[in-house]
Parts: structure tokens; C-alpha cells; sequence
């Protein structure tokens, strides 16, 4: 009797902090976190569960303009998955942000139940905030405001508190140990994924996919053995990305390998292979391949 449950969208500008949130809320990484702007690509969930209610949250893509069709499919995305929530947070950087820029995107969201997040309030000093608070709360446009450190976890019950007051009355949509609907595999491609993301330079590691071709599980080992393979938009690219004796893609491998280890709780036996696919991201095939399907591409 009287279980709230609901879903719960975030969005806002590359590199605001949203992956990080989701991770935080959750005590666990699933998400790829990196210093880089459009490092998420498309929706990902983290389920919070207690007595009184279960948040289903939904991290999603930066809000940016599509330069190719994997961009297009990381918008639709994004756009899909705000008007389905209950309710949608916008995310900030209060180190750095316009005030116009952010309420003419403000402006464009239909949503009943609107919060506003103001991100890595650790990067500035407390006198400032106040502030920049009142005059986001004179647009009228928001349910609830809430400044916080998505990395530093300060502000973070607050943010729970408020969802809860907000969430509409509904069943357990999921089991109470179940921590994201997003299959096994999808997150281990996004752990490896963001290694690239923090090790490689320029525009490479936006040219790579990830795709995981085995997971098997073997009980009396407690080992699991994923083959995973990278693929990169050119024969150069695949150079850097194994680097030279192969250092760059034993590194990939070592710190992936700790995260998955982590998340699935098991010993992992990683093996990584590099292959060239050319102009992926504008191929329809090859994105749906590599995960990122979508109707309206
Ligand atoms: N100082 C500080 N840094 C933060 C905070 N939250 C996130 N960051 C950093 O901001 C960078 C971007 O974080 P992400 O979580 O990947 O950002 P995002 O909004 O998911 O980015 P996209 O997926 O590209 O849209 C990373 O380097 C994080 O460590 C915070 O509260 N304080
Ligand atoms: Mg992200």
C-alpha cells in the first residue's frame, strides 16, 4: 500500500556530470564517466529500490546537434526518453554555464514535473550559489532546485528526498536486488568503451564501438570469459588504440577488467581485439550491429 514508483530522466549539456550522478545515486558504476563531452551514447538505467519505492532512473546523451547518424540516433534518443519519464531533471555545470542558452533549451521541455540540478557546486564558492539559484527559480519553471556534487556525493539525499515527494503512486516495477534493466553486455561494452574515452586523444575514441561477441560463465572457476572486440573508423587509428608492443590495449584491458570485475562480481578473463570498420557511424548496418538501433534513424 501506498508505493510510489516512477521513472526518472536526466538531461542537460555534454559533460554536465549526468553519468556520474546516475553512478553516484546508485553506489555503482554502470555508466561511462569520463573528462570528455558525448561520452554516453544512448539510454542508460540504474534502478533504486526501497521499502516505500522504487526510481528508475534514466541517464541519457548530451543534448547536442547530430553531425552523423549515430549522432541523430544519441538525439532521438535523448528526446524519447525525457517525455517518457514522470519526471525530468535538467543538469547544469554551475562552473560553466550561460543563463540564456540553458532556459532557451529549458523553454523546448514539455514536461509536467521539471527539477533543476546545479552540478559540481564543489568548483565554486558557497556565497556564489545562492544567486545563481534565485534567478533560475524567478523563471517559474521549476518544481524543485537542488545545487549539488554528483562527485563529491554532497546534496545527494536531498535529490532522493525530493524525487520521492514527487513520484506518483505505482507498483515495484522491478525486483529488489535488480540495479539497471540494461543487459550485462551493454554495460560491460560501456566500461570498456570509457577506457578509451579517458586513455586515447583526440577524435579517436569517438570512432570506436564496442562490441562484446562472448560472455560465458563458469561456475566451478567462478570465471567469466568475455571476447570483446573495438571497432575504429581507420587502419591508423587501430594502431594507436594497440599501440606500440600492444601497451595501449593491455591498458584498455587492465582497467576494464577491473571495473567488470566489480559490477558482475566474478573473476574476468578479458580478451580485446581491434578491427577497422570503415565510416561506421554514418552506416545504418553497422550501427545496428553495434547496438545503436533506433526506428527514426
Ligand atoms: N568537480 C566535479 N566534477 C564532476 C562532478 N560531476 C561530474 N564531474 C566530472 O565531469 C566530467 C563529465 O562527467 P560525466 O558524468 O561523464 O558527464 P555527462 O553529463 O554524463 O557527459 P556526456 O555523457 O558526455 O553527456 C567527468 O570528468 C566527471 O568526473 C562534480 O560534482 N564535481
Ligand atoms: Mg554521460
Amino acid at each position: 500500500m501506498n508505493y510510489t514508483s516512477g521513472f526518472v530522466t536526466i538531461i542537460g549539456s555534454p559533460n554536465v556530470g549526468k553519468s556520474t550522478l546516475l553512478n553516484t545515486l546508485l553506489g555503482e558504476k554502470i555508466a561511462a564517466v569520463s573528462p570528455r563531452p558525448q561520452t554516453t551514447r544512448t539510454k542508460i538505467s540504474g534502478i533504486i529500490t526501497d521499502a516505500n519505492s522504487q526510481i528508475v532512473l534514466l541517464d541519457t546523451p548530451g543534448i547536442q546537434t547530430p553531425k552523423n547518424r549515430l549522432g541523430n540516433y544519441m538525439k532521438n534518443i535523448t528526446d524519447q526518453t525525457a517525455t517518457q519519464s514522470d519526471i525530468l531533471i535538467y543538469m547544469l555545470d554551475v562552473s560553466k554555464y550561460n543563463f540564456e542558452k540553458e532556459m532557451q533549451k529549458i523553454e523546448t521541455l514539455k514536461q509536467a514535473t521539471l527539477f533543476l540540478v546545479i552540478n559540481k557546486i564543489d568548483l565554486i564558492k558557497k556565497a556564489q550559489l545562492l544567486p545563481i539559484m534565485s534567478s533560475f527559480s524567478e523563471t517559474g519553471k521549476f518544481n524543485e532546485i537542488i545545487p549539488l556534487s554528483a562527485k563529491k556525493q554532497d546534496g545527494i539525499d536531498m535529490l532522493i528526498d525530493c524525487l520521492k515527494r514527487y513520484l506518483p503512486q505505482g507498483p515495484k516495477f522491478f525486483p529488489d536486488d535488480i540495479i539497471s534493466d540494461q543487459p550485462e553486455r551493454q554495460i560491460c561494452s560501456e566500461l570498456i568503451r570509457e577506457k578509451m574515452m579517458r586513455l586515447l586523444g583526440d577524435e579517436i575514441p569517438y570512432g570506436t564501438a564496442v562490441v562484446i561477441e562472448k560472455m560465458e560463465y563458469n561456475e566451478t572457476k567462478n570465471l567469466t570469459s568475455i571476447t570483446s572486440i573495438i571497432y575504429c573508423e581507420r587502419q591508423s587509428h587501430k594502431s594507436i588504440i594497440i599501440g606500440k608492443d600492444g601497451a595501449m590495449l593491455k591498458k584498455i584491458g587492465s582497467l576494464a577488467r577491473s571495473d567488470i570485475q566489480k559490477f558482475l562480481g566474478a573473476r574476468i578473463f578479458l580478451q580485446l581485439w581491434v578491427k577497422v570498420s570503415d565510416n561506421w557511424r554514418n552506416s545504418y548496418s553497422a550501427l545496428k550491429d553495434f547496438g545503436y538501433t533506433d526506428s527514426d534513424l
